[in-house]
């Protein structure tokens, strides 16, 4: 069984679009064996995307990621990276397939309404970023 790191990003949170997404979630499969919502400052969501430090968009990223809360979860299921991946669609909504989270909830490709980890590495990381073991119920 592999995890993943899943956000429901501060546009889906506050048009009202967590349950729906939620809805996506269990119905592809998934446990969620960690939940938590809350609100980043500017030095978490800094470190968060500490990857991306050097992209032009860095600070508008760090500027939307911290406007509103978010709900952060652990993800499992078999493959779960690409699973989630595939759920959520392109980065971009307007590329994104018919269907899928950033197709149906998206707005443009900074506002595109989730986060998934993109690689198992990534994903420990980024779980451990917002869950201690005891907070993980498999
Ligand atoms: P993904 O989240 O699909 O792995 P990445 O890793 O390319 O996409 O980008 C990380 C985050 O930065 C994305 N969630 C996206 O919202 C944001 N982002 C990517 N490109 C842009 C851009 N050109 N302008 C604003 N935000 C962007």
């Amino acid at each position: 069984m592999e995890r993943t790191l899943m956000m429901i990003k501060p546009d889906a949170v506050a048009a009202g679009h967590s349950g729906a997404i939620l809805a996506h979630v269990e119905k592809a499969g998934f446990k969620i064996v960690g939940m938590k919502k809350l609100h980043l400052s500017q030095a978490q969501a800094e470190a968060f995307y500490a990857v991306h430090r050097e992209r032009k968009f860095f600070g508008e990223l760090v500027e939307f990621m911290t406007e509103g809360p978010i709900v952060a979860a652990c993800l499992q299921a078999e493959g779960a990276v690409k699973l989630w991946r595939d759920v959520m669609g392109a980065t971009n909504p307007a590329e994104a397939g018919e269907g899928t989270i950033r197709k149906l909830y998206g707005t443009d490709i900074g506002r595109n309404a989730t986060h998934g980890s993109d690689s198992a590495e990534n994903a420990a990381i980024e779980s451990a970023f917002f869950f201690s073991g005891l907070e993980l119920v498999g």
